[in-house]
């Protein structure tokens, strides 16, 4: 039996769902438990009374810079007595930017040249530049999905077996051989996987306190948009042959999770579950036989309102001939299922981020009448809109180096058609002839007047802006405008693996340094194309945006004084407010007794403290240990 001490850097109000089942089949195997949060501190003696055999992380990016510190410190004083490892997205996606314990700079290096010839495409390698390498001094990564993967891991040191050729985990030894990890094909039947162990989690954090419960009631997604793992992690399945890139519990399964769970935290005195949160990418994509079973059942069997994330065009699509197909059908299911509010995101208002940059594959008209639909239903909605998309802008005529600034212009525009239209396209398909003949007689400087003009009025036909800042108004404008309750406004992230960040990286705006991001939605843009000024303003318009949702009267005289001056800590104050009224009114209409509505909002105020100072502050200093 071996003793697994799972790290997490901070307690959240969702709950961790992979240590979460990661637990779980450790128990199922018999082997014991423990968590350790490092915001309560104290690492060092719960390491000396536990005693790890193994000591295992799920690492996003932005957090990774600090349960990597961790590591480091944890193997410089138990080395071989402990085996580290990390799973999650970015283990994932930055395989081969993470040097291994025991591999020495020369194999890391003979490894790295390895992994760029077998694959010289830029995603899911973390080999975007010649970054020093970073030391994690971890013992393994699992790639892609754990769960067969973490078993077989934990069987074979066990067993004091060798590790290195279990399909899913990188090792040194592995990756000396084989530089492509070898993935087993994804999981197509969920039901055998244990119950997720909340008490886990529950125990050692606050969650246990509060009515709020996280489940999936699946996984994956088929879209392609560009900045989401799901593109990537996709076209890794592909290559492993997986079909279907969407699997599911079962209802009664998943139902019978839900009611174990409820039997569990009325014996051991937790919060009752009133709300529960389907955390899956996208709940649904139409009305299908498993929803129509799940209306049935769940309020049947659960009675619970839930919320869910799902996409606008499955609630209203746009048709070739330009008609709108509405489905209110789906949302009468969901609603009889007992659904009170919905995530569906934005993203952009702007048609050319949307469309090219981020391939969204999604209307404006279509996003315009699914969040219609949500208020003639009463349904409570949360939307995500990213700001700092380091999109292309048009110079102005009256600029010195137009030449110079128009070329670079229509260099970039053409780099943002990010992936091609249709499978099987070239990519950087779709951009307008007629530029790149302008853009050829710039290079050779014999552009005339009429074709400047030209270039800018088909620029401007595109949806380009003449200023990074009109991306972000007009996306707040979008998001006000759709009266969505809760608005998130995070600046675009350039997270590994991403089909956005190789743009990013191709068109100069990040250096690839992963290290640099953040773990805090509010913190400001990573990349280097905007002005101090510019971010200054979108971090503005982030705050004010959730302000204005809620008083949407003030966005007109936001938009003209408001994001221009310098009162971020009243923003941030009035952004509070206004999220938690529309979070208790709209997203999570809980029955909140005194008890819990002040010990909620006591966890909610100090998590959101949390974000707007460590925004500021570097992500390694916020872990501590
Ligand atoms: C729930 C969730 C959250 C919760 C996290 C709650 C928590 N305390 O962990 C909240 C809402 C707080 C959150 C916040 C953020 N999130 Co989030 N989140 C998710 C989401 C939707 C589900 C994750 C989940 O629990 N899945 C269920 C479990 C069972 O599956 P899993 O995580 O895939 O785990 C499997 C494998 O990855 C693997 N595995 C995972 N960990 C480990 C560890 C070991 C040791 C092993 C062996 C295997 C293993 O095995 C598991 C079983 O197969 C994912 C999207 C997704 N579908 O995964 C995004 C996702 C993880 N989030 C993401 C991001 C970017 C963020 C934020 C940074 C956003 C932001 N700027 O605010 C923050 C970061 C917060 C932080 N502390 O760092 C990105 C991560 C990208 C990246 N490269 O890291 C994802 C992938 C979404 C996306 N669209 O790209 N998130
Ligand atoms: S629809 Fe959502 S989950 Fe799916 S790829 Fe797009 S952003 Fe990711």
């Amino acid at each position: 039996m071996l003793k697994i001490l799972f790290i997490l850097k901070e307690e959240d109000p969702i709950d961790p769902m992979q240590i979460e089942l990661l637990s779980a089949l450790a128990k199922r195997e018999g082997h014991e438990t423990f968590l350790h949060v490092l915001q309560h501190r104290n690492l060092a003696a719960a390491l000396q009374r536990i005693g790890p055999d193994v000591v295992a992380y799920s690492g996003k990016t932005g957090e990774h810079t600090t349960l990597l510190n961790v590591n480091r410190s944890i193997k410089k004083t138990r080395g071989d007595r402990v085996f580290t490892i990390m799973g999650g997205p970015h283990a994932t996606f930055n395989y081969g930017g993470m040097q291994l314990y025991g591999e020495s700079d020369d194999a890391f290096g003979r490894f790295r040249d390895a992994l760029a010839a077998a694959q010289p495409s830029l995603p899911r390698t973390g080999l975007h530049r010649d970054l020093p390498p970073v030391q994690s001094a971890l013992d393994a990564l699992c790639i892609g999905e754990g769960d067969d993967a973490w078993v077989e891991l934990l069987r074979a040191l066990d067993r004091r077996q060798p590790v290195d050729a279990i399909p899913n985990i990188v090792t040194a030894a592995s990756r000396a051989i084989r530089p492509l990890p070898e993935v087993r094909p994804r999981r197509t039947a969920l039901d055998d996987l244990p119950f997720f162990d909340r008490e886990l989690v529950y125990d050692a954090t606050f969650l246990g306190d509060f009515p709020l419960r996280s489940f999936m009631a699946g996984r994956g997604c088929p879209f392609r948009c560009t900045y989401c793992f799901n593109h990537d992690w996709n076209r890794m399945y592909q290559a492993a042959g997986a079909a279907n890139p969407r699997s599911r519990y079962s209802v009664d399964r998943l139902i019978a999770e839900i009611h174990h769970w409820m039997e569990i935290e009325r014996k051991k005195g937790y919060a009752r579950t009133q709300f529960i949160k389907f955390y899956d990418d996208i709940f649904e994509l139409r009305v299908s036989p498993w929803l129509v079973e799940f209306a049935e059942k769940f309020p049947r069997e659960i009675g619970l309102p839930f919320a869910c994330l799902m996409r606008c065009d499955a609630f209203a699509k746009e048709n070739r001939d330009g008609s709108l197909s509405e489905h209110e059908d789906l949302l009468r299911l969901l609603q009889k299922a007992g659904m009170r509010s919905i995530s569906m995101s934005i993203e952009s208002g702007n048609t050319f981020i949307r469309e090219k940059i981020f391939a969204r594959d999604m209307t404006g008209r279509e996003m315009a009448a699914a969040f219609a639909m949500m208020k003639r239903h009463g349904v409570g909605t949360f939307a995500n809109t990213i700001l700092g998309v380091p999109a292309p802008v048009i110079p102005r005529r009256d600029d010195a180096l137009f030449d110079r600034e128009l070329r670079r212009t229509l260099d970039q525009t053409k780099k943002a058609f990010v992936l091609p239209a249709r499978p099987g396209d070239e990519a950087g398909a779709g951009y307008p002839p007629r530029l790149e003949q302008i853009g050829a007689q710039l290079t050779n400087g014999a552009i005339d007047e009429p074709a400047r003009r030209e270039a800018v009025r088909i620029l401007e036909s595109m949806d380009l802006r003449h200023d990074a800042v009109e991306y972000d108004i007009e996306s707040v404008d979008f998001a006000v405008r759709m009266r969505v309750h809760q608005s998130q406004f995070p600046r675009l992230d350039p997270y590994p693996g991403t089909a956005v960040t190789d743009y990013a990286i191709r068109a100069g705006a990040f250096d690839g340094d992963f290290g640099r991001l953040h773990s805090s939605y509010l913190t400001s843009s990573s990349f280097n194309c905007f002005t101090p000024r510019q971010q200054r303003i979108q971090d503005r318009l982030s705050l004010l945006g959730q302000v204005c949702a809620i008083w949407p009267w003030l966005w007109p005289f936001a938009k003209r004084h408001l994001m221009y001056w310098p009162f971020t800590g009243f923003y941030w104050l009035l952004f509070l407010l206004t999220k938690s009224y529309s979070i208790i009114r709209y997203i999570y209409p809980m029955k909140y007794g005194a008890c819990i509505m002040l010990r909620s909002a006591y966890r909610i105020l100090l998590f959101e403290i949390k974000q707007f100072f460590r925004s500021r502050s570097h992500e390694a200093d916020a872990g501590g240990f």
